[in-house]
Order: C-alpha cells, then sequence, then structure tokens
C-alpha cells in the first residue's frame, strides 16, 4: 500500500524547560524542537503524519544538530523520498542510504510516514512494530548539580513521583560521591545507573570500577562513539554491565560491539539508528544474543515519547526506558495526552498512528518557523 507525499512541512518549536538539564557535554535550558509533518496520499485518501527529529542545538551529544537536520531534510532527503515516486516508510532507509550520516534526520521523515501510514491504516505502532506489554516501567534520568545536596532532593523528588529506576548523569569528579550517596538515600534494591555522556578515557578503567560495589544496573557510554575497543576492555576489567547508547549508530554496529564483547545492554534510541524500524531489528538482535535493551530519550516531546512508548512495549526491551513523564521536562507538552507516571509506569498508547493526540493550539504557540517545502515533480498545494 504505497502513499504518495504530497505536502511536507518543517517546523521549530522553542520549549522552555521546568529546570535546566545538565550533562557532561553541556547544560539544557530549552529545547529547540524540529517537527516533520507531511500529508500522505494513499488509495486517494489524504493523512497527515508527524515526525519529531532529536537532534539538539548544538553538536555536542553526537555530530547532529538541529539547523543541519533541517537543511538536509529540506535540500537532500525530501527531494530524493518525492523523485522516487510512490513509497512505503519500510522504503524510506533504503531510498536514503545514498545520504551518508543524519540518521537523526532520516528518521525524523521516516516517523511522520509511518504515523501517517498506520492512522490511514487504524493500526497502532506499538502493534506495528509486535509489542506484547499494554505499560512500561518508567525511569528518569537525572543531570549533574551544583551541590550533592541539591542532587539528593532531586533524587527524593523522583522517587515520591514514583519512578522505577534512576538514571545519574556523571563526569569525572562528579561520579563515587554522588553515586554512594543516592545509592544510601534510595536503598539497596532500587534500580541505579549511571551515563557518562564519553566523559572518560580507557585510563579511567580502574577509577570506574570502583562504581562496582553499588550495584549498579549499567554504565552508559563512559568513552568515546568510535571507542569499541575501550569499552571492550572496561566489560571484561568491571563487574557493571557496560551500555553502548552514542556509539551504536545502526544494527550493524551493534552487532559488532556484541560480536567483540564491548557492550552487555543496549540503549536503544529510534533517531541516533535512524528510524523506529532499524531500532526494532536492533531489539531483534538483542533478543537473538540474549542482550537487555532499554529504549533512552532525548528529551522529547509528547510526539516522540508516544513513539518511544510504543517501542519500548516490545518484549526485548526488560529494563526500564528513559521515558519520563512529560512534566518533568515540560510545563505544558504539544499533546493532549502526554506522558504520565503511574505506579512507575508509563501506559502504551494504544490510538492509530504514533499514539498521541494533538494539542494544536498549544504547538502554534510555540512554533518559531513554519517552513513548507516545496516538492519536486508535484504541483505543491498549501494544505
Ligand atoms: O545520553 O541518554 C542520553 C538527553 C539528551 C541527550 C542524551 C541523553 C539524554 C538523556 C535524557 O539522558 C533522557 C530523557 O529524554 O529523559
Ligand atoms: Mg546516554
Amino acid at each position: 500500500m504505497s502513499g504518495r507525499l504530497v505536502a511536507v512541512e518543517l517546523r521549530r518549536l522553542a520549549l522552555p524547560l521546568v529546570t535546566p538539564f545538565r550533562t557532561s557535554f553541556g547544560s539544557e535550558h530549552d529545547r529547540e524542537v524540529l517537527l516533520v509533518r507531511v500529508v500522505l496520499t494513499v488509495d486517494g485518501t489524504e493523512t497527515e503524519g508527524w515526525g519529531e527529529c532529536v537532534a539538539l542545538r548544538e553538536p555536542v551529544y553526537s555530530a547532529e544538530f538541529v539547523d543541519a537536520a533541517e537543511l538536509v531534510l529540506a535540500e537532500h532527503l525530501v527531494p530524493r523520498l518525492v523523485r522516487d515516486g510512490p513509497l512505503t516508510a519500510a522504503d524510506v532507509a533504503g531510498r536514503l542510504a545514498p545520504v551518508k550520516g543524519h540518521p537523526m534526520a532520516k528518521a525524523a521523515i521516516e516517523m511522520a510516514i509511518l504515523d501517517a501510514e498506520l492512522r490511514h491504516r487504524g493500526v497502532g505502532l506499538a502493534r506495528h512494530l509486535g509489542g506484547t506489554a499494554d505499560r512500561i516501567p518508567s525511569g528518569v534520568s537525572v543531570g549533574i548539580f551544583d551541590t550533592t545536596d541539591a542532587l539528593l532532593a532531586a533524587v527524593q523528588g523522583y522517587v515520591d513521583d514514583g519512578y522505577a529506576r534512576i538514571k545519574l548523569k556523571i563526569e569525572p569528579g562528579w561520579d563515587l560521591e554522588p553515586v554512594r550517596r543516592v545509592r544510601e538515600l534510595i536503598g539497596p534494591d532500587m534500580g541505579l545507573q549511571v551515563d557518562a555522556n564519553t566523559a572518560y578515557g580507557r585510563s579511567d578503567i580502574d577509577h570506574l570500577c570502583r562504581l562496582d560495589e553499588f550495584g549498579l544496573l549499567l554504565i552508559e557510554q563512559p568513552f568515546a562513539e568510535e571507542d569499541l575497543l575501550g569499552h571492550a576492555q572496561l566489560a571484561r576489567a568491571s563487574s557493571t554491565p557496560v551500555c553502548l547508547d552514542e556509539s551504536l549508530v545502526s544494527l550493524a554496529t551493534a552487532a559488532d560491539a556484541v560480536e567483540l564483547g564491548a557492550v552487555d545492554v543496549i540503549n536503544i534510541k529510534p533517531g541516533r539508528v535512524g528510524g523506529y524500524l532499524e531500532a526494532r531489528r536492533i531489539h531483534d538482535l538483542g533478543v537473538e544474543r540474549g542482550i537487555p535493551v532499554w529504549c533512552g530519550g532525548m528529551l522529547e516531546t509528547g510526539i516522540g515519547r508516544a513513539a518511544n512508548a510504543a517501542l519500548a512495549s516490545l518484549p526485548g526491551f526488560t529494563l526500564p526506558g528513559d521515558i519520563s513523564a512529560a512534566s518533568r521536562f515540560y510545563a505544558r507538552d504539544i499533546v493532549t495526552n502526554p506522558i504520565e507516571v503511574v505506579d512507575g509506569h508509563v501506559a502504551v498508547p494504544t490510538g492509530a498512528g504514533l499514539g498521541f493526540d494533538l494539542d494544536r493550539d498549544h504547538l502554534a504557540t510555540v512554533t518559531t518557523r513554519t517552513r513548507p517545502l516545496d516538492l519536486p515533480g508535484e504541483l505543491h498545494v498549501d494544505r
């Protein structure tokens, strides 16, 4: 059931964060979001679909950044999709493969087409991907603070909110002591893990092994994106499972990392790997190889979070994801059914498409720019 792209629009939003989010790569105070809106004609019916690009404002998590994502979508990705005729979401990655890199931009347009296609068919993303759970445990990612007391107060708040596990951002100088204090606060049984966002190097292996005494679920991405060997060395030296985020940019890199012993647990972020369909293939690899997977986050709005919750309903997602309540980052979401945490869990969306319901009035309020694309070979119609 192929469709034809008859309209594509890129939208930029500015959403203030309720509290700054500091990681080893910087501090976020507001989220600059890039959305992709498509109109897809299937069997003579037009359906709207939305995708969210997870690229940050600056290229500090990975090489992508939001201005570059907008440019590559407008000038390289969308023109290729339109030029080559009718398509399904499953065709998108193949058609875009000649363009190197830019997985987050590619994921955003695939996501919008998938949303439209599934809405047209009346099918939800969770069902489409093979999800089985109707609710999933929710974890929260906690930034770096100026003082340990401020961190402990924030963690206590998340414990009170009922989160199923805590993830602490770490960096050199903010690791053993905050982790020790948080472990004392939450007790030995609550899930606790750390994320370094590449802030360490191979010479820190002995130091990182000192985290072993805190019974962590995992340590996420201590070394550089390219450093699979360093991660394999840490995995051998440390009893804490090594999880990769930044390093795993595709199914192929994930499979190699498993083969090399560089990864014990996989963080799946659909944007980082080029889309939800590639994300499912990495999930399948995890199931085949006995590697637990969990769903990461990129401070998404209710569009991306709905899709993440659908993905995380697949059976291989055996650890809580970074799928926290919308209110953890945003005072008001751009959807009318924002993610909520109840008894430590998030409900998997059941509606058609990605499962979010857009709050069009609020979306208009936070939109800073709307850019309709001229589609080559198509009569451009504003709709
Ligand atoms: O490394 O997991 C990460 C946010 C932005 C960029 C990278 C990361 C994160 C998070 C946030 O940890 C998780 C979330 O969206 O809740
Ligand atoms: Mg991470």
